[in-house]
Formats: C-alpha cells, sequence, structure tokens
C-alpha cells in the first residue's frame, strides 16, 4: 500500500474494486467507516452485492474478469470530459514522454509479438522511450502523436461507456454515475482513495489490471496524497513480510532479483545489470554487498565479490506454485517442504496438484493441524498403500505462541510478543528452521558438493541457556549494523558497498535501532517495539507507532501532496509545505529537503521532476517501457475460461497467459455450452482460507458449517432448485457436491444483449477438519497470470444441476 490504514479516515472518495473489506479486512473497514461517517463518498465495483457495496453510495455490477474494460472506461471519460488533474499529469507522470516510433497496436495485439519454438514472447524494443544520448525525448505540450499522453488517449478511446457496458454488463447509466463522481477526484484538492484485492490480481491479465489501477489514480493525481493512494490490502498477517525477505520465487530480500546464472554470472555482471543509473536503486550495490555481509560474514570481502558466487543461481526459468507442480507432476523433485501451507486445499485445479504430490519420495509439513495436504495421502478415493511418499508432519507454534515480527499492509512493521506457550511439542518456525539448518551443516561437514556457503554461512544465534536462536540477533542483522563495532544501523542511508556495514533486508534498515540520545522514553526501545499514539498533524500518522518501511514513511511518493511549487494540493489537510523558506513536513519526506552538505533548505524546483524516486526517470509510468510481458499498457482480454468472444478485439485472450499440458490443460472453450455460468471464488469473514483454522474451531463451525455455493433467484427459479437443495457444480476439471445458496446479491448481467449468470463459490472446505465438504478449487483452472503467475481463480465456467 502506498498509503496508511489510519490514513483512511482521510478519504474524500473510495474507488473499491475487487475488494471486499467488509468481510475480509473488517479493521480495514472500521477505518474506511471513519471517512464516511464524515461524508466521505464509496463505489464499490464487484460481481457481487457485497457486505462492503451494502455500504456504498454506488454499487458497480460487473462481470468477472472484466475490470480493464471498466478502468479504461473511467480513464476515457475523464480524458474527453477533461476531468483529469492536468498539472499532476504534466509534472509526475510520463505523459509527455516520447515512444520509438516503431511502435504500434493492432487489433489486441501490441508490436513486437514474436514466436519462437512455438512460444509466443514480447520483444518490447519498439516500447522504448525516444533518446538523444541519455536524455528522454519529450513534448511538454503533450501533442506529439508520439507522446505517452496521445499514445494512452488514442489506445483508451476504444472503451467508451456504451461498449464498456457490452463487455461488463453493467448497466450504462450505473457507469455513468460512477466515472462522474469518481472524477471528482481528478480536482487538486480531492483525495480518491482506490482499493483492491483479488478481485483484481486473481487473473490471467491480473499485473495489468493493478497497472491499470494506477493509470486512473495517476490521471486524476491521486498518489502521494493524504487519502489516496493505491492501497492493495493484502492478505494473511504477515504475508507482506513474506514477501520483503524473500519469501517470492523471484526475489532475495529486500525486492532483489534473484541472481542468475545466465544473466548475472557474476557480482560484476548482477550490479550491472541490475542498477540503474538514477532513481534510488541506483543504491543496489549497497544493498546486495551488505547482505552478502550479513549472510557471508567474515568470509565476504572487497576481493572475493563478498562470496556472490556462493549464491545460488537460478536458472531464469518460472518457478512459480504452478510451474513447481507441473515439475512435480513431471517427476523432477524428489522432496516437497509444506511450511503453513495448505496447497491440496489452496492450489488451481486442486485434485491434479494432489496427485502430482504422491511422485514426491518425501514431504514434510510442518503445521498447527493435519491438514490435506499433509493427508493427502489418505485423501477421498485414493488407496494408501497406492502411494510412496513419506510423509513427516512436524507439529508448529501459532502466532501467539512464538515471537517476532508481523509486516501488515500498510508497511508496520510491528513485533508481537509470546503470549502463551506453545502445545505439546509445538515449537516456533524460528526453532525448527535453526535445528534443519544446523543438522544440514552437520552432514555437510563430512564432506559433499560445494560445501562452502553451507559450511560459512553466518548462523550465530545461539543464546546460553535458551532452547532455540535468539531473536533479537537476527531482528539486528535484518536491520543492519555497522561491521567494525556492531553498532545497530539507523537507515538504509547508512549502508555501503566495501563491506563495513551488514544488513539483511535494506528496506527493514532502521526498525531495530534505538537512538543512544532519546530522551523521550517512549523512544528508547527499538523502533518495531513502540506504542507511541501522538499523531501531532491529526492525519493519522503516528509516527511513534512502531516501524513503517521504508524509513518510517506512512505515506510514499509524498512529494507529490504537493505542486511543483511546494504548495499542498489539499489546503484542509497540508502533507508536505514549502512555506517560502523551507519545508514543513508531516511524515518522512522521500525527497530532499535540507541539503546533506550544507544543511540549507532544498527549494521544491528541485524535488518537482522527479518525485517517483523508485523509478530511473522519476516520474510515474502511464506507458511502461520495458519489462511486462504482455504490453506497455493494459488491454481487455477475456478470461481463458469466457462465455463470449472478446468485443473490443480479435485476440481473445492474454496472448502471454501461462498455460501448461498434460493433466493441468483441461478447460472449456469460449462460450461452452457445457459450462454456461461465470462463476468465482470468494473468501467469506467466517471461514480462514483453506479453513484448517477455522473449520477446526467449534464456534466458528456453528456459524457457516457448510459448503454452498451462491446462486441468483433466477438461476435457482431456471433449475427448479431451492434454497438448501444439495447441487452438483461441475467445471472442465471436476465436478462436486455442495448446498445451494440462494440470494439476490448475485444477478445474471446482459454482456452484449444476453444474460450471463454469475455463481460465488467459497474455497474454505476439504476433507480435514470439524466441518468437511468438496475442495472448491477442484473446479478453478490451471491459467496464470503473464508477469507474477498467479492462478485465474476469480474468472471460469461451471455448470449446475441438482444433486
Ligand atoms: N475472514 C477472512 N479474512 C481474510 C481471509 C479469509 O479467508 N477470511 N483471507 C485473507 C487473504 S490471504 C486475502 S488475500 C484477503 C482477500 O481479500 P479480498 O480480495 O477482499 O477477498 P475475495 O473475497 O477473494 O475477493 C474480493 C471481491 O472480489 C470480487 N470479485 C470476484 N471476481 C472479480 C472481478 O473479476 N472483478 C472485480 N472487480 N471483483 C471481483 C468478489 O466477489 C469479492 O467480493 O483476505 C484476507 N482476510
Ligand atoms: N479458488 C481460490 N483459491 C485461492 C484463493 C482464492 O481467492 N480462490 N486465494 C489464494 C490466497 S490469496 C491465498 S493467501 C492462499 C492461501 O493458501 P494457504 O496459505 O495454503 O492457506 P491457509 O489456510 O492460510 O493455510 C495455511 C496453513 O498454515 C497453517 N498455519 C497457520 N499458522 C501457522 C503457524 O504459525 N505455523 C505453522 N507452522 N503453520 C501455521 C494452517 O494450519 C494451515 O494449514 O490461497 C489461495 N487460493
Ligand atoms: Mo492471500
Amino acid at each position: 500500500m502506498t498509503n496508511s490504514f489510519t490514513d483512511y479516515k482521510n478519504t474524500d472518495i473510495f474507488l473499491i474494486i475487487g475488494s471486499n473489506p467488509a468481510e475480509a479486512h473488517p479493521m480495514a473497514m472500521r477505518h474506511i467507516g471513519k471517512a464516511l461517517a464524515k461524508g466521505a463518498k464509496m463505489i464499490v465495483v464487484d460481481p457481487r452485492f457485497t457486505k462492503t457495496a451494502a455500504k456504498a453510495d454506488i454499487y458497480v455490477p460487473l462481470r468477472p474478469g472484466t475490470d480493464i474494460a471498466f478502468l479504461y472506461g473511467l480513464i476515457n471519460y475523464a480524458v474527453e470530459n477533461d476531468l483529469y488533474q492536468h498539472e499532476y499529469v504534466h509534472n509526475y507522470t510520463n505523459a509527455s514522454y516520447l515512444i520509438s516510433p516503431d511502435y504500434n497496436f493492432a487489433d489486441g495485439v501490441f508490436s513486437g509479438l514474436e514466436e519462437k519454438d512455438g512460444k509466443l514472447s514480447y520483444n518490447t524494443a519498439s516500447w522504448a522511450y525516444q533518446k538523444d544520448g541519455d536524455n528522454i525525448k519529450k513534448d511538454p505540450t503533450l501533442q506529439d502523436p508520439r507522446c505517452v499522453w496521445q499514445i494512452m488517449k488514442k489506445h483508451v478511446s476504444r472503451y467508451d461507456i456504451k461498449t464498456v457496458s457490452k463487455v461488463t454488463g453493467t448497466p450504462e447509466d450505473i457507469l455513468q454515475k460512477a466515472y462522474a463522481t469518481y472524477c471528482e477526484s481528478g480536482k487538486p484538492d480531492v483525495a480518491g482513495n482506490l482499493i483492491y484485492v483479488l478481485g483484481i490480481t486473481q487473473h490471467s491479465y491480473g499485473t495489468q489490471n493493478t497497472r491499470a489501477t494506477t493509470m486512473v489514480q495517476l490521471l486524476l493525481g491521486n498518489v502521494g496524497l493524504p487519502g489516496g493512494g493505491l492501497n492493495p490490502q493484502r492478505g494473511q498477517s504477515n504475508v507482506q513480510g513474506a514477501c520483503d525477505v524473500g519469501m517470492l520465487w523471484n526475489n532475495i530480500t529486500g525486492y532483489l532479483n534473484v541472481p542468475d546464472a545466465t544473466k548475472h554470472p557474476t557480482y560484476k555482471d548482477y550490479l550491472a545489470v541490475e542498477t540503474p543509473k538514477t532513481g534510488y536503486w541506483s543504491n543496489k550495490p549497497k544493498f546486495l554487498a551488505s547482505l552478502l555481509k550479513a549472510w557471508y560474514g567474515e568470509k565476504a570481502a572487497k576481493e572475493n565479490d563478498f562470496c556472490y558466487d556462493w549464491l545460488p543461481k537460478s536458472d531464469g526459468k518460472d518457478h512459480s506454485h504452478m510451474s513447481s507442480y507441473v515439475s512435480l507432476a513431471e517427476g523432477h523433485i524428489k522432496g516437497v517442504f509444506c511450511w503453513a501451507e495448505n496447497p491440496s486445499v489452496a492450489g488451481p485445479d486442486a485434485s491434479h496438484e494432489a496427485k502430482a504430490l504422491e511422485n514426491a519420495d518425501w514431504m514434510v509439513c510442518v503445521d498447527l493441524f493435519e491438514n490435506e495436504t499433509a493427508a493427502f495421502w489418505k485423501r477421498p478415493g485414493v488407496n494408501p498403500a497406492d502411494i510412496k511418499t513419506e510423509v513427516f508432519v512436524l507439529p508448529g507454534a501459532l502466532i501467539y505462541e512464538s515471537e517476532g515480527t508481523r509486516t501488515n499492509s500498510s508497511r508496520h512493521i510491528q513485533w508481537r510478543w509470546k503470549a502463551v506457550e506453545p502445545p505439546g511439542q509445538a515449537k516456533s518456525s524460528l526453532w525448527i528452521a535453526d535445528r534443519i539448518f544446523k543438522a544440514v551443516r552437520q552432514e555437510y561437514r563430512s564432506g559433499g558438493k560445494f560445501t562452502d556457503p553451507i559450511l560459512n554461512m553466518v548462523w550465530n544465534y545461539d543464546k546460553p541457556g535458551q532452547d532455540g536462536p535468539d531473536i533479537e540477533k537476527i531482528a539486528i542483522e535484518m536491520n543492519g549494523y555497522n561491521v567494525a563495532d556492531g553498532r545497530v544501523l539507523g537507515t538504509f542511508g547508512d549502508l555501503k558497498d566495501d563491506g563495513s556495514t551488514a544488513c539483511g533486508i535494506w528496506v527493514y534498515a532502521g526498525y531495530y535501532y534505538v537512538d543512544p540520545n532519546e530522551q523521550d522514553p517512549l523512544l528508547k526501545i527499538p523502533a518495531t517495539k513502540r506504542h507511541g499514539t501522538e499523531d501531532k498533524s491529526g492525519l493519522g500518522v503516528y509516527p511513534k507507532w512502531t516501524f513503517a518501511w521504508p524509513v518510517n514513511r506512512r505515506i510514499v511518493y509524498n512529494r507529490c501532496s504537493a505542486d511543483p511549487a511546494g504548495r499542498p494540493w489539499k489546503k484542509d489537510k497540508p502533507y508536505m509545505v514549502w512555506d517560502g523558506t523551507k519545508w514543513i513536513a508531516n511524515d518522512v519526506p522521500d525527497f530532499g529537503i535540507t541539503d546533506a552538505a550544507t544543511k540549507a533548505p532544498v527549494p521544491p524546483e528541485k524535488t518537482a521532476n522527479a518525485p517517483f524516486i523508485m523509478l530511473p526517470e522519476g516520474q510515474a509510468r502511464f506507458f511502461v517501457p520495458a519489462g511486462l510481458k504482455e504490453g506497455p499498457m493494459p488491454e481487455h482480454y477475456e478470461p481463458v475460461e469466457s462465455p463470449v468472444k472478446n468485443l473490443i478485439s480479435k485476440q481473445q485472450n492474454n496472448p502471454m497467459a501461462k498455460r501448461w499440458g498434460g493433466e493441468f490443460a483441461k478447460l472449456a472453450e469460449t462460450g461452452s455450452k457445457e459450462f454456461p455460468y461465470v462463476a468465482t471464488t470468494v473468501h467469506y469473514i467466517e471461514h480462514y482460507q483453506t479453513g484448517v483454522r477455522t473449520r477446526n474451531s467449534p464456534m466458528l463451525v456453528e456459524l457457516m458449517p457448510e459448503q454452498f455455493a451462491t446462486i441468483s433467484p433466477t438461476l435457482a427459479g431456471n433449475l427448479g432448485i431451492k434454497p438448501g437443495d444439495e447441487i452438483i457444480v461441475s467445471s472442465a476439471r471436476a465436478e462436486i457436491k455442495m448446498k445451494a445458496n440462494v440470494l439476490p446479491i448475485v444477478k445474471p448481467l446482459i454482456v452484449n444483449g444476453s444474460p450471463i449468470e454469475i455463481v460465488s463459490l467459497p474455497w474454505s472446505w476439504g476433507y480435514m477438519g470439524l466441518s468437511k465438504g468438496s475442495i472448491g478449487n477442484d473446479l478453478t483452472p490451471f491459467i496464470g497470470d503473464a508477469n507474477v503467475v498467479v492462478p485465474e481463480y476469480k474468472s471460469f465456467l461451471v455448470n449446475i444441476r441438482k444433486a
């Protein structure tokens, strides 16, 4: 999230799209409620009339998978009616940049699509900025047909309200009202807050959906302001932290790309390929050197490239969840560690994923319960004697039974103390990881292949008299320290590329720091443990409450809260103000306000042309010149399983969507008569995810005891189904039984003249626990987004019949 939950109270208009905070983020809903109580407006865009929608001023129903059409309709409306934030677009975005004359877009396909050995990919050369030496060519008048503004204007002009309505199934008058209302946030002093979650991301073009939300917020000048921003509310309590510490398959810690054997065989190659000349990422060598120093300690020196050669290198292929399961199914993986995960319920086309596990020789599950994944060898329909996989279940401690930080969506790294001891033999993940590492190292002491990285890895977390590692030592390593004297670092500004500093996660630098000169008793403890409730500005900043990465900054890109001359766009909520001689900052600025050497104030003109500090060009992108797999701008495609032909172009699907063969290739065809309804899968407040924790809780099971599909009264009528009847829901992958929940929260939408029924399914059931049910994900398609390979859980085809 660019902003924080405590900032939501500053919002004037919410656009909540593909997110149902009333159920999935109830505490966030409370903060939304604070703004609504003060008169803020709320628009909810969702195929279902959700509990969040029940509180909205405008509810916009739409067909699952058509968000780009909706959002482009909004952009087109803002441009056509001149409702966008001119000064913001001119100064803070790449609207004026000129694009290569070779760039072209025709009938759903961008220039550069190439086929090699039956595989499609985009050559992005024609998407590049035009350059004059190192300088990007621009047209400040925004008139040049080759400038980003004109290219975008033309691109979105195809998405007029009539066309959008035909695609999304949203009535035209509702689109008109929603667009007019949200475009009010295009006024400089009105803050629009765009909140999204899985309704946007879980599609074969999920990345492009998120890109479209960004374009809307830039156009209306909503990024960097209090009450504004792009706020994808994260999922599990520490999923933000998991990403920060490198749990994504394509990142190491702090969002550094995984070293790649071909692209970066050496340290010098890594730095040459990965370090831009300008923007904050130009500091990358300091982050990587400090990281290697933290991991390899005394062995890491400038002369040996800080032991970069010891890092494992990727083969450059996709190793996402889905690809890993394909490898497993093909017999390339011998052993599986399943740590606090239940993929046999959570993964797409789950019955085939469970079958793939049979190919592993062994599997270790670390969990609170024996979940469906740990129990895959005795799942319904298989004979345990036929399955050779040896399964070990290690009992894990719950979050309240162990100490450590959890990072929330607001990037707050919050310390949690242990409340109770774990029961029986259960141990914290840290304790288990420590034992496993030490046991592996012990094995390597007697030899093996390439023992250096294992034998020399820094692993000095023992504490005399304590069973298990000292978490404080780990916290300090993550935070970063001065190598010579162990001094804990206050900011990543102190990191060096010469081996004099060590730091596990550069974005976390400062979270465990205490200023020795600090007088305020509230601040005499590490930042992450602070609970100060002071909010001097009244804007919900709370600088003494825990630590928000980066550098305790609560709103990122906050230079954009003021105009180029440093006058706040929102006069009633000034965030960063140039008072004529100096800056008054209500948050940690992410731009220079005083000169480091002279301490003189830096006038606003100096920082007005590069407020987006993480981009080499310093200005935000409507058009992305390289790096995305399927185009420099989004384009509407149909979900891979769709009831209709693409009305916008001849290109039916995202040409770059990830598909696989074999067992995982089962799909319904476009307009299938066999599977005529559009299904989506959703989260409910009563159950959590795969339901392992909640289906083992008697009270929650009492609240929501059984699995059900929600269908409209019209569909129920047509099929002769009454509320509570048992029904069979089928897809090209499987068929499963559940109860019918007949409610007008879903209604048929008129798509290009014909009604399309929508079915909403929970996916939190399985065959273990107190409440048992079938696995919703047996139905979902094995299709992934082109860039991040998130499965297409939110739109696929099903049929329904009475059981
Ligand atoms: N109680 C509880 N809380 C949870 C969870 C839980 O399981 N239970 N899960 C946690 C996790 S890990 C996550 S990631 C979050 C998920 O939080 P959310 O993403 O808010 O939850 P979902 O219900 O998956 O999806 C949000 C909404 O998207 C709508 N939707 C479906 N398809 C589309 C589409 O194509 N376009 C649009 N615009 N909307 C669509 C759905 O109808 C739904 O109302 O919740 C977290 N919080
Ligand atoms: N169809 C469909 N599928 C989806 C989604 C969807 O919207 N639709 N949503 C997706 C999303 S956003 C997510 S995040 C995934 C979630 O998928 P999972 O992460 O696999 O689901 P969870 O139920 O959260 O499983 C976590 C497991 O960890 C265990 N656990 C919990 N706390 C601890 C702990 O402290 N220590 C240990 N050792 N174990 C612990 C639980 O008992 C449980 O077995 O599902 C995805 N799958
Ligand atoms: Mo999630």
